[in-house]
């Protein structure tokens, strides 16, 4: 057993992001005495599992994978879903040893592939690099328990702490380096967030626009008023869904789909959003929404600038606490902090 192949499974496994949800991020690698011979991953919804992707693609280069070991990054399936189990195929293949990263948190699934597979004679052992692994489907567990979306939310903040000054339209923050990563995000969560108000003093894309973008994610505005109606924002022309909450009956161009609701709070939306198969969520803004969101977050992509406003909002109006830090990098001349709730540690 080797954690430098898991490693690799877990890199081919983020290959699939921006594409695969709600399904989760899964990679595989395939080792015959000390040798890779293969690797796969989940590439999109609906598509292969990865283990499948690994086989086919050892076969195809003409390896005997008898007797053969798997490094998967989740647990190997044991139910039909849109594809048979791979379990099976694992056991008809004639592996030795099956090295699972983390036990999948879909309750069709959990325990019951390691165990399949062991009554088979294979080898099974999970928890490998399962910090990481776990990390890997960080998205697809909270959805699968909850029915609800990951919150991700965005803030990009003054080192005096004001996420925008008080000269009305909102200024650039952050540097080239931190908007790649930003861009990196809404390549990840499957919608991005934001309310009226930014949405109209910043006329933003919301797209994903660097070469790394599989898609657009899915655009929500938060605007109870319906002011956004009035105005011809780009966001609305560009490609991909947008969403709007609101209580008003205003009317929006037609690519736009419109849901009234009363009461515009985080949970009814994102209970709304959880049944229309919205996996995860990037709240990027403005401070309302933010401060809203804040205790609903799972995670915290926090850009620090160093620049000073002497005044302006702060997103942390509320009780803000129950967070520590996951990681912390450097988009020169910004500092990225990822935060997490302390009940995930
Ligand atoms: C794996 N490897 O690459 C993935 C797995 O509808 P299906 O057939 O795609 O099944 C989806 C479920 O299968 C998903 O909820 C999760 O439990 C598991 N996903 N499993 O072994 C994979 N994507
Ligand atoms: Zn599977």
């Amino acid at each position: 057993m080797d954690e430098k192949f898991m490693e690799l499974a877990i890199e081919e496994a983020r290959k699939g992001e921006g594409l695969v949800n709600p399904n989760p991020l899964v990679g595989a690698v395939i080792v015959k005495n000390g040798k890779i011979l293969s690797t796969g991953y989940h590439e999109y919804f609906g598509g292969r599992h990865a283990e499948i992707v690994a086989i086919e693609n050892a076969k195809k280069m003409g390896y005997d994978i008898k007797g053969a070991e798997i490094y998967v990054t989740l647990e190997p399936c044991v139910h039909y879903g849109k594809t048979p189990p791979c379990t099976d195929r694992i056991i008809r293949e004639g592996f030795s040893a099956v090295y699972i990263g983390t036990l999948d948190p879909n309750p069709m699934v959990h325990g019951k592939g390691e165990e399949k597979l062991k009554n088979a004679g294979i080898c099974v052992k999970h928890g490998i690099l399962e910090v990481k692994a776990k990390e890997l489907i960080e998205v697809f567990a909270k959805y699968m328990k909850t029915k609800m979306p990951f919150v991700a939310l965005k803030l990009a903040m003054s080192l005096d702490g004001f996420i925008t000054s008080m000269r009305g339209k909102r200024e650039r923050i952050t540097s080239d380096r931190a908007r790649e990563k930003v861009h990196r995000l809404r390549n990840y969560y499957s919608a991005i967030m934001i309310g009226s108000k930014t949405a109209i003093s910043d006329d933003p894309l919301l797209t994903c626009r660097y070469s790394f973008c599989k898609r657009n994610p899915i655009r929500i505005i938060l605007d109870r008023s319906g002011k956004t109606a009035k105005v011809n924002l780009k966001l609305f022309a560009q490609e991909g869904r947008t969403i709007i909450f609101t209580s008003s009956n205003e009317r929006w161009p037609e690519n736009v789909e419109v849901i009234r609701k009363d009461d515009l709070s985080p949970e009814p939306i994102l209970k709304a959003l959880g049944k229309m198969g919205i996996d995860s969520v990037l709240v990027e803004g403005g401070a309302n929404v933010a401060s809203q969101f804040i205790n609903y977050a799972d995670k915290i992509h926090l850009f620090y600038a160093p620049i000073a406003f002497g005044n302006g909002l702060s997103p942390f109006d509320r009780k803000f606490k129950g967070f520590t830090t996951k990681r912390v990098e450097v988009y020169h001349p910004d500092i990225y902090w990822e935060l997490i709730p302390c009940s995930q540690v």
